[in-house]
């Protein structure tokens, strides 16, 4: 019993540990829909600060989000960026705010579903001013299901952004999720929470392996 006490407590004080260097000077920004529902989780699981940016002034108003930033209200008016262009648009309107967030910060968490508009176009602009900070940046990214054909063409071209900004990427791609036959077949729903689920897992694993921590 002493033996299970005292390996219960050496892994604890290992667990805190772990989490004390991922959390230190670390902020998760959740942007566009899906990019603030998986940030929203995978705050908890980081034990670290998050906050949901979106153009659509409605969608912020979820419980779930503790601070909340609106992207461009004169640009989209409230209302979804639904193209790269607009979402970059909305975050270079909103620049000063976004500035003001990073203060003080040494690792940014970016996270969003790539293949729409405000995620995909806002994500690489903040991803630079971060980077012109001297922030460090993690890119955690959901890419499109091969079904949503325009999408993935989107989600590549804000891929090859993040890199050139200099940002850390782990992505997720729908598309990966392993075919079920002759059972009862997943919900969208249900994919969509594993996929949440691995992002969080990949992206807690490399925030460590950037700590040292492995
Ligand atoms: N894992 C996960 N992915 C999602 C979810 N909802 C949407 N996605 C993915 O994220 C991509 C982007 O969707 P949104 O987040 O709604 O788009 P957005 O960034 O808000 O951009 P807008 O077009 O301006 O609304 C979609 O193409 C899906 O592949 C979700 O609940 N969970
Ligand atoms: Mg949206």
């Amino acid at each position: 019993m002493r033996h299970v006490v005292s390996q219960f407590g050496f892994k604890l004080q290992f667990c805190f540990l772990a989490s004390y260097h991922i959390v230190k000077d670390t902020l998760v920004l959740g942007v566009g829909g899906a990019g603030a529902d998986i940030a929203a989780y995978m705050a908890i699981k980081l034990k670290c600060p998050m906050i949901a940016l979106n153009t659509v002034s409605h969608s912020l108003s979820n419980r779930k989000y503790g601070q909340t930033l609106l992207l461009g209200p004169k640009s989209c008016q409230g209302l979804p960026a639904r193209t790269p262009a607009r979402g970059r648009k909305a975050a270079e309107e909103t620049r000063q705010d976004i500035i003001a967030l990073l203060d003080g910060i040494s690792q940014l968490v970016l996270v969003a579903g790539l293949g729409g508009g405000t995620g995909s176009g806002a994500v690489p602009a903040i991803a630079r001013m971060a980077r012109e900070q001297e922030i460090a940046v993690l890119a955690a990214v959901t890419l499109p299901f091969t079904l949503e054909t325009n999408r993935r063409s989107v989600a590549k071209v804000c891929l090859q952004e993040l890199e050139e900004a200099g940002a850390t990427i782990v992505a997720f791609d729908h598309e990966s999720w392993p075919m079920v036959s002759g059972g009862a077949a997943l919900s969208l729903n249900a994919v969509l929470e594993a996929a949440r689920d691995r992002l969080v897992g990949m992206t807690v694993k490399q925030l460590r392996l950037g700590r040292g921590l492995f």
